[in-house]
């Protein structure tokens, strides 16, 4: 595929011990449809997220890209960043797993600045695809508020309506925009195109250990690490099977077509008590705002397996 054709992504991550980070960029590395400008890191230990991304892109053979750390404390400094293992959060340690341990990257710089620079040096043509809290997304939107305007997209894993089938099923607060609410406030605030993958739709495609069966028999070193991220995830959760939330955004950013949307205004419900942070969404056609409400999951489960586990 030509390049001039391809969707230039930033990928915003807290990758950690949950392995749909990963998983997430992974299937960039294997989707000729995008081209990775950057990657930037954000939430607690930006320093951890960069190395376990930089391992990533060592075991998939993938020439480095730039990765730009990101701000470790929550826009206004007001909420606890986790920073140790606790099992309510994404962004723990995979200690001991087959990412632990990668090359320290140089840090490229700022991810605030190279956010704003990348977008406003080419309009229209910057995707975010935003798979942590939304702090360095807000912080680039304060900073210069002109990229909202000038993004192409904002295609985000965060939030849930409970407005689908699944609704009465699901937890009415959901972990990236828990984190830090405030940010979330901003960025769903701000009038910039965004998709919401919201809980509604990841909490549809779970992975489970026959998936892991699946890329180790690939042969892939990368595939077999994120083989042994699940598997310790699942053991971790004590689960049987675990949704693919980041992997369903970056799935989006290729095909459009995965998920029904509606276009909703989405205010960030939240206070000063902890766990709050609310996606409360209306219907309203001329909102920017497309609200992923319904995947189909097997399609997508499929295309993120095709591409994983693809022969070179
Ligand atoms: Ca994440």
């Amino acid at each position: 595929m030509k390049d001039e054709i391809k969707r230039r992504i930033i990928i915003d991550t807290d990758i950690g011990g949950d392995p749909d980070d990963a998983t997430a960029i992974a299937l960039t590395l294997a989707s000729p449809e995008l081209a990775i400008e950057g990657i930037t890191t954000v939430y607690s230990d930006v320093d951890y997220h960069a190395r376990r991304v930089a391992r990533l892109f060592e075991l998939a053979g993938a020439p480095p890209v730039p990765i730009y750390n990101g701000l470790s404390e929550t826009l206004l400094r007001n909420r606890n960043v986790s920073w140790t293992s606790d099992a309510d959060t994404q962004d723990e340690e995979g200690e001991g797993d087959a990412l632990d341990g990668g090359p320290q990257p140089a840090d490229a710089g700022s991810a605030v600045s190279f956010i704003v620079g990348s977008i406003m040096a080419s309009p229209g043509e910057i995707t975010l695809v935003c798979i942590g809290p939304l702090t360095n997304i807000a912080a680039a939107i304060i900073v210069e508020p002109r990229i909202i305007d000038r993004v192409k997209q904002i295609i985000l894993m965060g939030g849930v309506t409970r407005l689908g089938d699944n609704g009465a099923e699901l937890y009415p607060v959901e972990h990236n925009i828990k984190c830090d609410p405030e940010a979330a406030s901003v960025v769903f605030g701000s009038g910039a195109p965004i998709v919401m993958v919201g809980l509604d739709v990841t909490s549809k495609a779970r992975i489970t250990r026959e998936h892991c069966r699946r890329l180790i028999a690939s042969g892939k070193p990368v595939n077999a690490a994120l083989a042994d991220v699940m598997e310790r995830w699942l053991v971790r959760i004590g689960e049987d099977s675990t949704p693919m939330h980041d992997p369903m955004a970056m799935a989006l950013a290729i095909d459009g077509t995965l998920a029904t949307t509606r276009r909703m205004n989405v205010r960030i419900d939240y206070d000063h008590r902890e766990g709050t942070g609310q996606t409360v969404a209306v219907s309203d056609p001329r909102s920017p705002v497309e609200v992923c409400l319904d995947v189909e999951a097997d399609r997508f489960l499929n295309l993120l397996f095709d591409r994983l586990c693809k022969e070179e």
